[in-house]
């Protein structure tokens, strides 16, 4: 196995200083002529060969200044000595052919419904011409695109059209120029039959601007909402970060075939359709979110990843946890009030601890800068996007909003154009901002970017009644990680404020300090063990740490049941309110489970302190429906040191079930008060309601198939045909199949009849059958049912996502069997698409990430199938570096 190592970083020996591709394109052998204007960098040394970068081409001629030119291949690569030991330039024609239909992987040049797309991050450029396919070889393109005029009737590139025109026998042509230098992973050509809604705008500096979205005919009404986050992104980056859109065109495409969310290239962003299309009668709420995401992500790309880039792919968190970072306040900032940004972040948080923290944990923890990897595709993952994104939110706590935006301003002065480092990004944050703490400590902060793992923190309280402090102590650790396995302290911001039993804010003052007592302040714990004293505290105070979680860390403290009441009923803090409603249940759940009590009971406590919750006129309903929410069983696993994914389930299942029944008059009272949503608008408060009201609907049905009783679910089946949007709708049918009630056999082939032609809305038929609570081990067979339906498709993302990922992700209690029948399914399907898809396939065998972590009789299972899968012969080096890595 080939390792790439970020301490082997080398400038490269050569730079393209443009590129003119010319594509003749015909989906089973497309003709692509690629002139570059090449010259030595003369810095890295005079004598290296050009070693050009290719994959799956058939190679038909090279020339070096017009003439043949003699070449080896080497590994994969053409290989070019005897060129010009000074930087005096050379023109270097490479022709070659692929075939786009044939390329079921999905990264180079594809066709998808008879339409071209192509992907080239990370390393998907060289599947479509040889080049120096690294970020830091930055050019300028010109592209001219040849296809049949009535099959391909749109032809798009990078940048400006500067040329179209007929050519013969009903072929015609488009010519595209990128004035902007750039990596060769942000090329994109897109040719198909295309429609497009289009919208100027008139940007703040009076430039005009044609936005473009472009989608399959019949597909233009879903599109509306992307324009609008596409408008709205534009004017935020401006308006937060004073970041100007600096392309004349800027377009989007939608593709149902794509590994990921959706691609930031230069004015030709390209997008999956899940993050694109959206109408109020085929996309839930949620959709609607995560198109206004994706769309301000891959928008604010163009300054943070395009005209800043990464100088490797070591450093791919320069850009996406940036990215993250600012779609993450984009998107707090369009929900609108205080309550909506808080209810956001604790949805951010709940990935990062439940996915991101598993990560972390597991066999392929890697730092936020890794040092190496066998397949980058393999390390897109939430530790650079979401650990990154909290990393740059602690810098922002460090140095303040005003500050962050300074560094920011900084980092594009000495940046902007080029090819750089976390390092880079880091030190232009901490110049701008000289007196910081983040300045003070920042060789030490950066160990968030080198360590690998979540570090923990221990928390006590000391209270001295006759002295009248409170000391604080907070001790962290970090565990080794796989490779390292000696870890030094993290810089870890604390944002906290202390409050009486009766849950008034107590000001505070640390020992020795002049300045005044604040309501709330951020302690930085830089040490292994620090211990902070405050000063006139007139009661024993309860603590409220880690507000708005100001570090990416696991926060351990020893609260009992009236502490945790207090922080639930009366901190000002959304975060540490939900989360004190989160660490109650856990610790209920945890309980249940180490005593072995099947049939736990939830303290009256507890439940009436939600109670208090749910009828608490001044909260809004999504927060509700956050604190109402028990923790996933994905979550309760990643605090068990060895799981019985069966009783975690058993045990949840129990308590949920009593949550549903202590409850019931106020779920009545809530859905009566919240059913009624109206006119639909995707807005964050209106969202909320509908999802408390499904909430209700979904725990009274639950009661109502235990209970016998058949109200609740007739209301649910109602509600199902009657609703007029997909949110209402679909949560009605998820309450049936959640609670295995009857009505969901005759809902389901209704909901199939019904959106038989949509595409995104079947992906969600597929996955919530996957996801349904398992009955007697029924699921399984189920799932084998359903992909054997003519609907299902395992060459296209989605849909293997929503059926396959639904049960091996979502389903724990299904997917874990004590026969170990659903790791075989795994196995078989990790094989299946292992031919197909490595990249999908790859994402499917770290289903198996925790396996060690399993009770027997799950984890022998589990070894058997990672066994099978690790002696297949044909293993892609994707799925290769997953299973070796869970074994190792
Ligand atoms: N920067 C984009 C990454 C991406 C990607 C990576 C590997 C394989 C396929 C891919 N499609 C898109 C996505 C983003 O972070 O915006
Ligand atoms: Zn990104």
């Amino acid at each position: 196995t080939h390792i790439v190592r970020r301490e082997d970083y080398l400038p490269p020996a050569f730079w393209i200083d443009t590129v003119e591709l010319t594509f003749d394109l015909d989906p089973a052998k497309t003709r692509v002529l690629n002139k570059m204007r090449v010259r030595r960098n003369t810095a890295a040394g005079t004598e290296q060969a050009l070693r050009l970068d290719g994959e799956d081409l058939n190679l038909a001629r090279v020339l070096v200044n017009g003439q043949g030119a003699t070449f080896k291949m080497d590994n994969g690569q053409l290989v070019l000595s005897n060129l010009p030991v000074d930087d005096s330039p050379f023109e270097l024609e490479i022709f070659t052919t692929c075939q786009p239909e044939k390329n079921t992987l999905l990264s180079g040049l594809f066709t998808s419904q008879g339409t071209f797309f192509t992907q080239c991050e990370a390393e998907g450029f060289r599947r479509i011409t040889y080049f120096l396919d690294r970020p830091d070889v930055m050019s300028v393109y010109t592209v001219t695109l040849r296809a049949d005029q009535a099959l391909y009737p749109v032809l798009l590139s990078n940048g400006n059209l500067i040329k179209e025109g007929q050519l013969e026998e009903g072929r015609h042509f488009a010519k595209w120029h990128d004035p902007f230098k750039k990596p060769s992973y942000l090329f994109a050509l897109v040719a198909g039959k295309l429609v497009a809604r289009e919208q100027t705008i008139i940007a703040r500096n009076g430039k005009e601007h044609l936005l473009q979205v472009f989608v399959r005919p019949g597909d233009l009404e879903k599109t509306e909402h992307a324009m609008q986050s596409l408008i709205a992104s534009i004017a935020w980056d401006e308006t937060r970060f004073g970041l100007h859109l600096d392309l004349d065109r800027f377009m989007i495409v939608a593709t149902s075939d794509f590994n990921m969310g959706a691609m930031e290239n230069k004015g030709l962003n390209i997008f999956n359709t899940k993050f694109v299309l959206a109408s109020q009668a085929t996309a839930t709420d949620v959709d609607f979110g995560n198109v206004e995401s994706v769309v301000g992500h891959e928008y604010f790309h163009n300054w943070t990843g395009n005209r800043i880039t990464c100088r490797d792919w070591f450093q791919l968190s320069l850009k996406e946890g940036l990215t993250v970072f600012r779609d993450q306040e984009f998107s707090m900032d369009m929900a609108g009030s205080d309550s909506a940004r808080a209810v956001k972040r604790i949805e951010d948080v709940r990935l990062l601890r439940t996915n991101q923290f598993a990560e972390d944990a597991g066999p392929m923890a890697h730092p936020v800068r890794p040092d190496s990897y066998q397949e980058i595709n393999n390390f897109y993952t939430l530790t650079i996007y979401e650990k990154g994104a909290e990393v740059v939110r602690m810098m922002h706590t460090l140095v303040g909003e005003q500050g962050f935006r300074k560094g920011i301003t900084l980092y594009f002065e000495r940046f902007d154009g080029q090819a750089v480092t976390c390092d880079d990004f880091a030190q232009a944050i901490a110049d701008a901002n000289p007196e910081s703490e983040l300045t003070r400590l920042l060789p030490q902060f950066k160990r968030w970017y080198s360590q690998a793992g979540t570090p923990h923190v221990q928390a006590t309280g000391l209270y001295d009644e006759m002295a009248q402090t409170y000391t604080l102590r907070l001790t962290q650790t970090l565990r080794p990680t796989p490779g390292q396995s000696d870890k030094q302290a993290s810089v870890i911001p604390v944002k906290l404020g202390l409050l009486t039993r009766s849950g008034q804010a107590i000001p505070m003052q640390l020992q020795g300090e002049a300045d005044p007592a604040t309501l709330e302040r951020t302690l930085v714990l830089s040490e292994a063990q620090q211990a902070f004293t405050f000063v006139n505290v007139a009661q024993a105070p309860v603590p409220s740490l880690l507000r708005g979680f100001s570090a990416p860390v696991v926060l351990h403290q020893q609260l009992d049941d009236e502490e945790l009441e207090v922080l639930l009923e009366h901190d000002s803090d959304p975060f540490t309110r939900w989360e004190a409603s989160q660490q109650w249940a856990q610790r209920i759940i945890i309980t249940a489970i180490n005593d072995g009590n099947d049939t736990p009971e939830l303290p009256p406590r507890f439940t009436q302190a939600l109670s208090k919750v749910l009828n608490d006129p001044l909260l809004d309903a999504a927060f509700k429906d956050l604190v109402l929410t028990l923790p996933s069983e994905a979550y309760i696993a990643e605090q068990i040191a060895t799981v019985n994914p069966q009783r975690i389930h058993t045990v949840r299942q129990a308590l949920l079930a009593q949550l549903a029944a202590a409850l019931q008059a106020d779920w009545q009272r809530t859905w009566d008060l919240h059913h009624d949503t109206g006119a639909y608008t995707p807005d964050a408060l209106s969202a909320g309601r509908r999802a408390l009201a499904g909430k209700a609907l979904a725990m009274l049905t639950l009661h109502s198939s235990t209970a016998e009783d058949t109200i609740w679910p007739g209301k649910a089946y109602q509600r199902f045909k009657d609703a007029s949007n997909m949110t209402d709708r679909f949560n009605a049918l998820s309450a049936l199949v959640h609670a295995r009630h009857p009505l969901a056999a005759k809902a389901l082939p209704l909901f199939h009849q019904l959106f038989k032609n949509e595409a995104l809305v079947l992906d969600k038929w597929f996955q919530l059958q996957a996801s349904a609570p398992d009955l007697d081990g029924d699921i399984l067979p189920q799932v084998q049912q359903l992909m054997k339906h003519p609907d299902f498709n395992i060459k296209n993302p989605n849909r293997a996502r929503s059926l396959i990922f639904g049960f091996t992700n979502a389903n724990p209690a299904a997917f874990h069997r004590e026969d170990g029948a659903g790791y075989q399914f795994w196995a078989d399907q990790v094989i299946a698409l292992n031919a197909i898809n490595a990249q999908v396939a790859a994402r499917l065998a770290r289903a198996m990430d925790a396996w060690r972590k399993l009770d027997e009789p799950f984890k022998a299972h589990a070894e058997t199938a990672l066994q099978r899968v690790a002696a297949q012969e044909k293993l892609s080096k994707d799925v290769r570096e997953i299973i070796e890595k869970a074994l190792a």
